[in-house]
């Protein structure tokens, strides 16, 4: 063998050895191999044209998911290189295709994506699917290569010519003994390509659904303006004190920083953050520079136009974030992502630079506009008021409890071991199911705390309101981390328990109270949804008898099966639970909560933004609105338990 051969040969083995660890080991590459990980495979394959188009060679992006299962990503960037490898004696498309990681070899100069899920590189889709090709159009020729569970059935061929613009077609299908039989979601699909779409401005994105023939579905999202528009599609549901949002697009030193922020009549604080179009949900530098430039900002501009009654007085970064919706995008050539999930952006010199932009830009847009300055200025001291108010209630009921000898809640049963990383708070509807819960646990490490009829929609309410409701007190005071709206960071090593489980009756009124339940952790303490430490207890619907035997089912496909396994249904009692109150604790216990038997829905967060628009339609104020969002995403919103 002479050298290259050599070479090529141990480059062939440890490519094999690449897609073998990738195969083995699927979650360490894409988080998960559940409906979530599947996803991450398309957005794989999208941030390689998106960073095409970031670099400024790419205005067109589509995505189309096939009837066979399969997804189509098509650009029109400059095509992904094809030339020969000098050393490795093949395609470079063929490395970009078959090497873990091998996108940095070639350099693109742009802001990489490389964190979390993200830039793991397109090989991974391509070990993770059955089949795989990719077309690349360069200089009016066409070339194409195809591949099977990630190994390529051919080199790198030159299929013939065209004379459309250059760009790249990768096609891949799933393999669905990693993945089994999941279906990738549309609307999930839409949610990332619209966001996106808002964060790289002018970029023209597709969404075709192809996989029923006669029902066919094609969006396309373009935005020419941006974040602003962002801002404006996620308050779609608020009244906006403003016209529009405030709109800031600068480059300071390197770094492109856009933000768009507007103030609304709500109580919510709803930020989010991007770095390299990653969204940082656990926040990092450049969102500590956007807070920390908007209270200094606004608490300048107000003394210095004398807005402030009290000399002294100042507003807090609490306060100044109630009813803010704001979107801060910025973009770095080597960004640092840390933090539990790899979505907290490290890098210190982004601090000072948003800081800066921010404080200047939005001095200047307050000068400008006095009369939208004294409103917002206006609002921030009414949301002092309100947590001013909010503290004192806070400590009166803490006086108060300190009074009634225990510090926790009356109505809490709690668990006798102190270990959070075991005990589970079971929150459940009504008195009558509540009394059944906590005779029918295992109170070594459930804690059980009945709920009164409705709880408050804090999508509606001020915090002083929020903090005064007993049922939401109650519930603050068990789960032990604080409150958003009040204590700012919340203190996650005071989480008393590892699950926290709605119980509720399985009908309109138990999914309305888990909906605001979920509304207010979503707003007042995310970390914990985030987190995943959010379930939601699964009841059944019916009791199946037939002499001794008896059996559950959770839903009519589970009962008609137990029904035709007892050979029809002559001599069986079909008994169908309306509520958890009609369950004995020890039927409550076998159904429902016994860890050995129980199941439970977790919540999980894949995208707070539309989580975010999801909550102010289903808990704002257009009637109009939320029936159309229910009758459009009505499977859609039952998953959002899931
Ligand atoms: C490296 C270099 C060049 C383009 C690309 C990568 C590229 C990659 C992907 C992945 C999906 N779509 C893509 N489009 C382009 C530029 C090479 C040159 O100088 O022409």
């Amino acid at each position: 063998m002479t050298t290259a051969e050599q070479q090529y040969s141990a480059d062939k083995i440890q490519v094999l050895k690449g897609l073998e660890a990738v195969r083995k080991r699927p979650a360490m590459y894409i988080g998960d191999t559940s409906t979530r990980g599947m996803h991450h495979l398309i957005y794989e394959v999208v941030d390689n044209s998106i960073d095409e188009a970031m670099a400024g060679f790419c205005d067109y992006i589509e995505v189309i998911l096939n009837e066979d299962g399969s997804v189509t990503v098509r650009d029109e960037g400059r095509g992904i290189p094809v030339d020969q490898h000098p050393t490795e004696k093949k395609s470079a498309l063929e490395v970009v295709m078959t090497v873990l990681h091998a996108g940095g070899k070639f350099d693109r100069a742009t802001y990489k994506v490389s964190g979390g899920l993200h830039g793991v590189g397109v090989s991974v889709v391509n070990a993770l699917s059955e089949w795989c090709w990719v077309e690349v159009r360069r200089s009016k020729k066409l070339f194409k290569q195809e591949y099977q569970f990630g190994i390529p059935q051919t080199p790198v061929r030159e299929i013939g010519s065209t004379r459309r613009r250059n760009g790249t077609i990768t096609c891949f299908k799933p393999d669905t003994s990693i993945f089994n039989n999941t279906r990738f979601s549309f609307t999930a699909v839409c949610e990332r390509l619209r966001e996106l779409a808002f964060l790289n401005k002018k970029l023209q994105i597709k969404a075709v659904d192809n996989r029923t023939p006669d029902q066919k579905r094609e969006i396309e999202f373009c935005y020419t303006g941006g974040i602003a528009e962002f801002v404006e599609y996620i308050d779609e549901n608020r009244n906006s004190i403003q016209n529009k949002p405030i709109y800031i697009e600068k480059e300071r030193e390197g770094v492109p920083v856009e933000i768009a922020l507007q103030y609304n009549d709500s109580y919510s604080e709803s930020i989010f953050t991007f770095a390299n179009n990653i969204n940082t949900i656990e926040g990092g530098t450049h969102l500590i520079g956007f807070k920390t430039a908007l209270t200094r900002t606004l608490n300048n501009y107000a003394i210095r136009n004398n807005l402030y009654k009290n000399s002294g007085f100042s507003l807090s970064g609490e306060d100044v974030r109630e009813g803010l919706t704001a979107v801060v995008s910025i973009k770095v050539a080597e960004p640092q992502f840390e933090g539990q999930t790899k979505t907290k952006l490290g890098n210190s010199e982004v601090k000072g630079i948003v800081e800066s932009v921010l404080g200047e830009s939005l001095n200047e847009y307050l000068e400008e506009h006095p009369p939208i300055a004294k409103r917002i200025i206006e609002k921030c001291q009414t949301a002092a008021r309100a947590r001013d108010a909010a503290r004192k209630a806070k400590e009166l009921t803490r006086r108060k409890s300190a009074l009634d000898s225990g510090t926790l809640p009356g109505k809490l049963a709690d668990c006798s071991i102190n270990d959070p990383e075991h005990c589970e708070l079971y929150l459940v509807e009504g008195d009558s199911a509540g009394g059944s819960a906590k005779q029918g646990r295992d109170r070594r490490f459930q804690a059980i705390l009945p709920l009164r009829g409705k709880i408050l929609n804090v999508e509606k309410a001020s915090l002083d309101r929020i903090l005064t409701n007993e049922e939401i007190r109650t519930i603050i005071f068990a789960v032990g981390i604080g409150v958003a709206g009040l204590d700012g960071e919340l203190e996650m090593n005071k989480l008393r328990y590892n699950k926290i489980i709605i119980m509720t009756d399985a009908d309109i009124d138990g999914a309305h109270i888990r909906t605001l339940l979920l509304t207010f952790f979503f707003r007042q303490m995310q970390p914990l949804v985030r987190l995943g430490h959010i379930y939601i207890a699964q009841p059944p619907l019916y009791r199946i008898k037939k002499g001794k035997e008896e059996h559950y089912a959770y839903d009519d496909d589970e009962r008609n099966n137990i029904l035709h396994r007892l050979n029809g249904a002559s001599g069986v009692a079909i008994n169908r639970y309306k509520g958890l109150g009609e369950m004995n604790p020890d039927q409550l216990w076998a159904t429902t909560m016994d860890p050995a038997k129980r199941t439970l829905k977790r919540i999980t967060l894949e995208d707070v933004a539309a989580a975010d628009r999801m909550f102010t339609i289903l808990m704002g104020d257009s009637v109009e609105n939320r029936r159309a969002f229910i009758e459009e995403n009505a499977k859609y919103v039952q998953n959002l338990d899931v």
